[in-house]
């Protein structure tokens, strides 16, 4: 049986690279829950979207941890919600280029409350074009919004290295509490 000790979910809105990001750190073993999206809906290389979860395991220091995606869709909220059930720790992936960040914040946050009871929380911010990415900013306005936010960090999910940085930050934090 799973150690739900060790489960760690990874939310954030459609795109946002939760699939990617579970698949850089746990590779071709994890399970993906997938359909094909419609032509008109590709967003760049992306062509297909989580309709269930994602699942993966990394060991860290010996220790398994138990990796969760859940679907961004606003219509699978619900799901989103199943998934976060019994979490350690939440990775939310948000868009430094989306107009919105507002709006992303606004809809997880409370989802991830809601679900989790308090969490430690780090906000991996991707897709940042510009040399100076509006971290200062986005931190500010985690901060108005939960006391839970641990790190407000750059992590692109393609990149191993960067989201297990994310996972390290939250074992961290879980110690702390
Ligand atoms: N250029 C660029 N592409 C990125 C970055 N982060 C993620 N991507 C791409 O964006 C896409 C993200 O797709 P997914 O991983 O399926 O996103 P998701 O959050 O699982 O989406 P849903 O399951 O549909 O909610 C992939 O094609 C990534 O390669 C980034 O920082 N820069
Ligand atoms: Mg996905």
């Amino acid at each position: 049986m799973i150690d739900s000790q060790q489960k760690f979910v990874f939310v954030g809105e459609m795109g946002a690279g939760k699939t990617t990001a579970i698949t850089s750190i746990s590779g071709s073993d994890t399970l993906r829950m997938e359909v094909p999206l419609p032509e008109s809906d590709y967003q760049g290389e992306k062509t297909t979207t989580t309709v269930g979860f994602d699942f993966g395991v990394v060991s860290l220091q010996g220790a398994p941890m138990y990796l969760y995606g859940t679907p961004g869709q606003e219509h699978f909220h619900v799901v989103a919600a199943e998934v976060l059930s019994g979490a350690v720790g939440v990775v939310l992936l948000i868009n430094a280029s989306a107009r919105a960040i507002d709006n992303e914040l606004d809809q997880w946050l409370p989802l991830i409350h809601k679900a989790t009871q308090d969490v430690p929380i780090v906000v991996a911010v991707n897709r940042h074009n510009s040399k100076t990415p509006p971290l200062n900013e986005i931190r500010a306005r985690c901060r108005a919004r939960s006391s839970s936010v641990v790190a407000v960090m750059l992590a692109d999910p393609r990149r191993r290295m960067e989201m297990s940085a994310c996972l390290r930050v939250l074992t961290l934090a879980q110690l702390r509490t």
